[in-house]
């Protein structure tokens, strides 16, 4: 009976790797697209590494669910009451026990043995070009280039916020400010700042005000932490996902070697907004990087932030830069 439970799981786990395996190729890269089922595209080592080691991986797992199941198949159609009336009576056989004990561990080593390599991969840091400190809070970031000598506060930008940055503050007011707070009023803006959306091509929930950049082709050490509760910095097409524990420094590495915007959130249940804290990096040209460190150091976030449109090809804003809750 318990075998036949867990060769059903196997089965249906083998379904859903297969299901995996054909979603991998239309998933989006920086962000999740309509539909996806895999994992988003790579633009860093780590992440192809991950890539190829998920289809590996499923490839050994789909191949165990189908023998397993036509093993069921087997059994079923050749040993039913029917088919074979009078039972074999006997209860070992050397050579198949042999058989299923080292397969087994000779299939778990061949996973075990390209999964040290990821390991080795995602936690040997190369030298580093450029170092950020990024500091979770709840519920918002904070990115520090101690090198450079700049910090930046990441909000997430709320229908709201959109909405006054294209409207101004007094035409938002006119409009919303007699709207009791509460479900109508948020749906009210939302379906309003979708247009907005739209336009800014930033993707609602995951764009934040002040953005961070990194120059493409270099090597990018994150060493995380956080002020309050546990966090954790994500950007998934980086292949970086680490934990933002309070007194401790984590660390993770990319070299993204596509320009464009990446987009990550808060993957650590962290508390009531834990679900509005993404993560925005552009990877841009190095003169766009240092013009960009140069406009943060000069405190003009509205000049930094089209640098990074600019650079990246997002469409560019005629309004002001859209700031979040906090600054
Ligand atoms: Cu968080």
């Amino acid at each position: 009976m318990m075998d036949r439970i867990r060769a059903g799981i196997a089965a249906v786990g083998g379904m859903v790797a297969s299901a995996f395996v054909a979603g991998s190729a239309s998933a989006g890269v920086g962000q999740p697209s309509p539909g996806q089922m895999g994992l988003q595209g790579a633009v860093t080592p780590v992440m192809e590494a991950i890539h190829a080691f998920h289809d590996y991986t499923n490839i050994i797992i789909i191949a165990v669910a189908v023998f397993v199941l036509a093993l069921m198949i087997y059994v079923v159609v050749r040993f039913n009451e029917k088919a074979n009336p009078t039972p074999a009576r006997f209860t070992h056989n050397t050579t198949i026990e042999v058989i299923w004990t080292v397969v087994p561990v000779a299939i778990l080593v061949a996973i075990a043995v390209p999964s040290f390599r990821l390991l080795f991969l995602q936690y040997s840091y190369p030298q580093p070009d450029v170092t950020i400190k990024a500091v979770g809070n709840a519920w918002f970031w904070d990115h520090e280039y101690p090198d450079h000598g700049i910090k930046v506060t990441s909000n997430v930008l709320r229908d709201e916020d959109v909405l006054k940055a294209e409207l101004g503050n007094d035409e938002f007011n006119k409009r919303y400010g007699s709207m009791p707070e509460g479900l109508a009023k948020m749906a009210k803006l939302q379906q309003d700042a979708a247009p907005i959306w739209k336009k800014r091509g930033d993707p609602r929930l995951l764009a934040v005000d002040n953005e961070i950049a990194v120059p493409v082709g270099k090597v990018v050490h994150v060493l995380v932490t956080a002020n309050d509760v546990i966090h954790n910095w994500t950007i998934p097409s980086f292949g970086s996902k680490v934990d933002a524990v309070p007194g401790r420094v984590t660390a993770t590495w990319f070299k993204a070697n596509k320009i464009g915007a990446y987009y990550g959130q808060c993957s650590e249940l962290c508390g009531r907004d834990h679900a509005f804290m993404p993560i925005t990096v552009r990877v841009v040209s190095e003169a766009d990087f240092k013009s960009w460190v140069d406009a943060v150091k000069a405190r003009d976030r509205n000049k930094a932030r089209q640098i990074l449109r600019t650079a990246t090809g997002a469409p560019a804003l005629e309004t002001k830069v859209a700031e979040g809750p906090r600054q």
